[in-house]
């Protein structure tokens, strides 16, 4: 489909919303906000839009209610948000978001209001969580001193008051509470609109980008003004305010004198300009790529405080490890593009660290990712051979991903930048960048475990793979164990040579090693946000009179959840003393849901929670709770602080993180116990935890008995095993550790 067809098919869309940015997108910018104006031009279009069936138009903004209700009062029938989403007005009275309070920007608003009075020209603008000084008419002599002046003290502030941000625009300084996104008004909008909705949102600012983040992959977001220097979520641009008066007002005509309407300058796709961006500004210095970005980008609508704080350790060793050498992250964005070939690689400088991605199409993604990575290697590489499937097409399209994603790494960095490569969706990457010239090192992590030969070549294409692999320079696994099996499967099915950790194979050597990975342990140690706690004391609070046991898990068949759970009900047998004792508390996050094996995995769990609820409940007491859902990292850490007991045991694991985050977790003075599956990679450094096999339910209940009944002193000594443990190999020394020997490969 050309362009103007997609965009004369979104044009004639209904139910459309259209969502826009006021200041600089609708109209351009005037000297301060007193001074804004909208002409008639631009009121007859909003007139226009909000007539037409089947279109909900709204306009969002940082303005304050007020302000927007006088400049937009000729065009009643448009939706309004306000202050950048604090306020929501469709037919009717102005609605607030409740959560904050308006007291809490006074102390910063002061201060500005003082320096203000200083400058002759500097203008204070109060709304309802928010504070602005606008500098634009301050003589250039002071605007240094002011900036100065204005950094400092909200700066000093902000320290005091995390939740609490700084907004630097178009000469105006803006604090507001992190909460305030206008990401908020898209899902609002596409209520509006109705069911079935596709979204116009355009915008100019940075403020506009959560909007954008937050588009569903039929919606499209616009960038509206020439200079796109920064990264962007929008896909579309346009020029200014007056292409986007046309553009709009093509959708009238559109709409109401069918296709033939002839176009305006429509939006242009946003693009690298893959090229000139290498040879150009950016110069990075070092690539990671890995299927998913990290999920600074994802959950279209979570707000950008959680966002961060979900990041996990991966992100935060990468983050200073990339930061320091100029690097860059490369993934996929979590979103589709219609078509059949991936979209455009698009890039965001303004992240840390810069991050870069490609779309792919829905069925290359249902075969690449549902099919070949998890119906096929993440269950063969798991030892669970009864699960996998195998189908050419997939394998076809796992190549096809390998080769996209290699063009894309080689239009961002040169050919002699080193790329750390992760995981198993992208096993072919290191040979598919030779092909295209790449001389650097090239290095993969495999954050599951390798399997043994004797499953891994029930793999129909074994021997390509792994000659695949074998163009990697450094190859690096959790465990010995994954090291070895490596080694085997190299030594059975490759002619390459097996030497002192490394290979030998046509003329290069090919260094492989264990590098496991760790967390940081602070993380786990301190909480901050006492609202998050809040929310987890609330969890906790059924079950405040018994003792915990607690298993947090993606819901996956490897991490062994039945099978604990059938270990706990066998443990209320055998130990009938426990009954009304103790609780399980099992925290799944949702995973995978497309894939069938995934699906019957919830239904299994939730069956046997039931059939146990069901046999040991009393009314004042429900031994299983079941959570489906996902929790940040500081009320995870409450979780485990909260736990007499924490049962990690999955059937096969590359490593397993939460092993690693219950033990830091522990209040030294009186420690949790942890039984540790000793089929996780994890077991081999957490070797004080009480080891358990998940496939034996009997000898499973019986170490959860022995975790409960664990003296203190025996606790006391096991947790200081296993806190050194996890505080020597964390996730900083990991990535460092990668890093420096990559960095050594073909030198
Ligand atoms: P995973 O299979 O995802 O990782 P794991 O290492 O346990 O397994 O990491 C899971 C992460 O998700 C942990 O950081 C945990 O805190 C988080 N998590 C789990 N349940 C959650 C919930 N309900 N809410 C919020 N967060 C939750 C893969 C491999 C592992 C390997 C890691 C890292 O399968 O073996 O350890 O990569 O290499």
């Amino acid at each position: 489909m050309d362009d103007l067809e997609h965009w004369r098919q979104l044009a004639c869309h209904t139910p459309l919303g259209i969502l826009t940015d006021l200041d600089g997108t609708l109209i351009p910018f005037a000297p301060t906000p007193e001074e804004t104006r909208i002409d008639e031009e631009r009121l007859d279009l909003l007139r226009n839009l909000s007539a037409l069936p089947g279109v909900a138009v709204a306009v969002a903004s940082g303005r304050s209610r007020e302000s927007l209700d006088r400049l937009l009062a000729g065009a009643p029938g448009i939706s309004l948000v306000a202050e950048h989403g604090g306020w929501k007005r469709a037919k009717g009275a102005w609605q607030a978001i409740a959560e904050l309070t308006p007291a809490a920007i006074e102390g910063i608003a002061r201060e500005l209001e003082k320096i203000a009075s200083r400058h002759p020209g500097a203008l204070i603008e109060r709304k309802t969580w928010s504070v602005t000084l606008h500098h634009r008419r301050v003589p250039p002599s002071e605007k240094a001193e002011l900036e100065i002046e204005t950094a400092s003290a909200v700066d000093a502030w902000l320290s005091a008051n995390p939740g609490f941000e700084r907004l630097d625009g178009a000469e105006v300084v803006e604090v507001r509470p992190v909460r305030l996104r206008k990401s908020s008004a898209v899902p609002w909008m596409r209520d509006l609109a109705g069911p079935g909705s596709r979204l116009i949102v355009l915008g100019d600012d940075l403020t506009d980008e959560d909007m954008f983040q937050a588009l569903g992959a039929g919606d499209v977001g616009i960038l509206v003004g020439g200079r796109h220097t920064r990264g962007t979520s929008a896909r579309w641009k346009l020029l200014g305010s007056s292409t986007c008066l046309s553009f709009l007002n093509w959708i009238v005509s559109v709409r109401r004198e069918g296709p033939t309407a002839a176009p305006p300058m429509l939006p242009s796709p946003i693009a690298i300009a893959p090229r000139s961006r290498k040879a150009g500004s950016a110069g990075y210095q070092m690539l990671a790529v890995s299927n998913r970005l990290p999920h600074l980008r994802s959950e279209a609508g979570t707000p950008r405080e959680e966002r961060k704080k979900s990041v996990g350790g991966l992100v935060s060793a990468l983050e200073p490890a990339l930061s320091a050498r100029k690097g860059i992250w490369l993934g996929w964005n979590g979103h589709f593009v219609s078509g059949t070939e991936p979209g455009f690689m698009m890039l965001d400088e303004e992240t840390r660290p810069p991050l870069a991605w490609i779309d792919l199409p829905k069925d290359w993604h249902a075969k690449y990712y549902n099919g070949l990575c998890n119906r096929s290697l993440w269950p063969l590489f798991h030892s669970f051979p009864g699960n996998v499937r195998f189908a050419l097409d997939e394998w076809e399209c796992y190549q096809k991903v390998n080769e996209a994603f290699a063009s894309a790494a080689a239009d961002l960095v040169d050919p002699e930048t080193p790329i750390w490569v992760h995981d198993y969706h992208l096993l072919l990457l290191a040979s598919a960048l030779r092909k295209k010239g790449h001389r650097g090192p090239i290095g993969h992590f495999l954050h599951i475990p390798f399997p043994g030969v004797d499953l891994f070549s029930l793999f129909p294409w074994a021997g390509q793979l792994l000659d695949a692999m074998l163009d990697f320079d450094l190859l690096g696994f959790h465990t010995p164990g994954h090291v070895d099996n490596f080694r085997q499967c190299v030594g059975a099915l490759s002619p390459a040579k097996l030497a002192d950790e490394v290979l030998l194979h046509q003329g290069r050597r090919i260094r492989v090693r264990d590098f496991p990975i760790g967390i940081i342990p602070e993380d786990f140690q301190v909480s901050k946000n006492a609202a998050m706690v809040e929310e987890i004391t609330a969890v906790l609070s059924p079950i405040t009179r018994t003792r915990k046991i607690l298993g947090v898990d993606r819901l996956d068949y490897t991490k062994g959840i039945p099978e604990r759970l059938l270990a706990f009900g066998r443990m209320l047998e055998l130990f009938p003393e426990w009954r009304s004792k103790v609780s399980f508390l099992q925290v799944s996050v949702p995973s995978r849901e497309d894939v069938p094996e995934y699906a019957e995995q919830r239904a299994r769990v939730e069956n046997i929670v039931g059939r146990i609820n069901g046999k040991f409940g009393e009314a004042d007491c429900v031994p299983i709770r079941y959570l489906y859902r996902s929790y940040l990292r500081e009320q995870l850490s409450e979780l485990y602080r909260s736990a007499d007991v924490g049962c990690v045991t999955p059937l096969r694991d590359g490593m397993n993180l939460v092993a690693k985050e219950y033990v830091a977790a522990q209040r030294r003075e009186n420690p949790g116990a942890l039984v540790l599956s000793s089929f996780a990679g994890a077991a081999r450094e957490l070797k004080d935890a009480i080891l358990t096999n998940p496939w034996y339910v009997d000898g499973m209940a019986r170490d959860l008995d022995r975790a409960l009944r664990m003296p203190l002193e025996e606790r006391k000594v096991r947790h200081e095993k296993l806190l050194a443990a996890v505080s020597r190999t964390t996730a900083l020394t990991w990535a460092q550790d990668f890093i420096s020997i990559l960095e050594a490969c073909r030198s």
